[in-house]
């Protein structure tokens, strides 16, 4: 006969396992509020998640439930990236304009020729309508008290063991870039407030922790803020202007919903495996240990379970449970 679709319900009650609580995921996580209004060929202006501190033209290439693959537009399909449609990191064609931001022009075009209008028109293309953008709201973690310019001290999160000088390069609603002094941007991250990666001016030496200086400091083993902070005629951002948040509440064991990092298009059956203050290492039901990741608690890439029947995208059940079914049914 004919298989029963996979389900969560009698799958946790045969592994006697437990859902992750719903309070433990943030907003980007949890059930969506609003609908995903996108449609496959608007466009739209974005961050590139390869170079974070550019805004880029991208197309809608793909909707699925809640979610969107994005296509960096003139670039190779090897680029494109999925994300949640309520994601902060999108905005509205003509937004970089109205903000001071420099948009990144479709291959081929330069930045002084590309205009919005004109590109719509020769794509016989529509750009995506302004309300379909999830608007900041202004109460949750505000950066204020954060300014352009700024100086801290971040974790390099691509060589997490070093603890650097850093700027803040850029600021759009409650969020900040966080900037490598005389380093390229493919080390730059987005971050709020409330990270744990980034700490006031002087950190390091509090704690006792080397800090490592900017790329190509003449003495980098007596670097000095107060030096550094004169030369370059900057300020250091106040210290109670960060506020660190809460560990997370995820505890081994917990079942959820994950996008697989290596095809990033699916959504699979995981488990917590193994917990850190802010960092949650997820398995990935049936598959083997080798595909585990450390990932941060509040990535908008992990759901709780029942988020893909909520909205409309597949989940991919545990392989081996599928393969068990088989055997039972023929
Ligand atoms: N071994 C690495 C270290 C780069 C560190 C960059 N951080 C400080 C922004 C390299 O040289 O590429």
């Amino acid at each position: 006969g004919r298989k029963k679709p996979w389900s969560w319900d009698p799958y946790l009650e045969d592994e006697r396992a437990v859902s992750a609580p719903l309070q433990l995921f943030n907003e980007f996580q949890t059930f969506p509020s609003s609908r995903n209004g996108f449609k496959v060929g608007m466009r739209l202006e974005g961050i590139d998640p390869l170079h974070p501190s550019m805004f880029c033209v991208l197309s809608v290439a793909e909707v699925i439930g809640f979610r969107l693959r994005l296509h960096i537009d003139g670039y190779s399909e090897c680029y494109d990236l999925w994300v949640n449609s309520d994601t902060p990191g999108i905005k509205p064609a003509g937004w970089c304009e109205s903000t001071g931001h420099k948009l990144h022009p479709p291959k081929g075009y330069k930045s002084n020729e590309f205009s919005w209008e004109n590109y719509l028109e020769s794509q016989n293309a529509q750009a995506a309508p302004k309300n379909l953008f999830k608007t900041q709201s202004s109460i949750s973690g505000s950066s204020s008290g954060f300014q352009v310019g700024m100086k801290l001290e971040a974790v390099d999160r691509k060589n997490p063991c070093l603890v650097c000088v850093a700027t803040v390069a850029d600021i759009v609603d409650n969020q900040f870039l966080v900037h490598f002094d005389n380093w390229d941007d493919t080390y730059d991250y987005w971050c709020d407030a409330s990270s744990p990666y980034i700490h006031p001016v002087g950190w390091c030496q509090d704690q006792g922790r080397p800090l490592t200086a900017p790329q190509g400091h003449p003495n980098p083993e007596n670097f000095t803020w107060e030096e550094y902070m004169t030369e370059t005629s900057t300020c250091a951002a106040p210290s109670q202007a960060f506020s660190m948040r809460a560990a997370h509440g995820f505890q081994v064991h917990m079942k959820l919903e994950a996008v697989d990092r290596r095809n990033p298009m699916m959504i699979r059956v995981a488990t917590v495996t193994d917990a850190e203050h802010y960092r949650v290492k997820v398995h990935f039901d049936g598959w083997h240990e080798r595909f585990d990741f450390w990932v941060d608690s509040d990535r908008p890439d992990l759901h709780p379970v029942g988020w893909c029947a909520r909205t409309g995208h597949p989940l991919e059940p545990p392989p081996t449970h599928a393969g068990v079914s088989e055997q039972k049914s023929s």
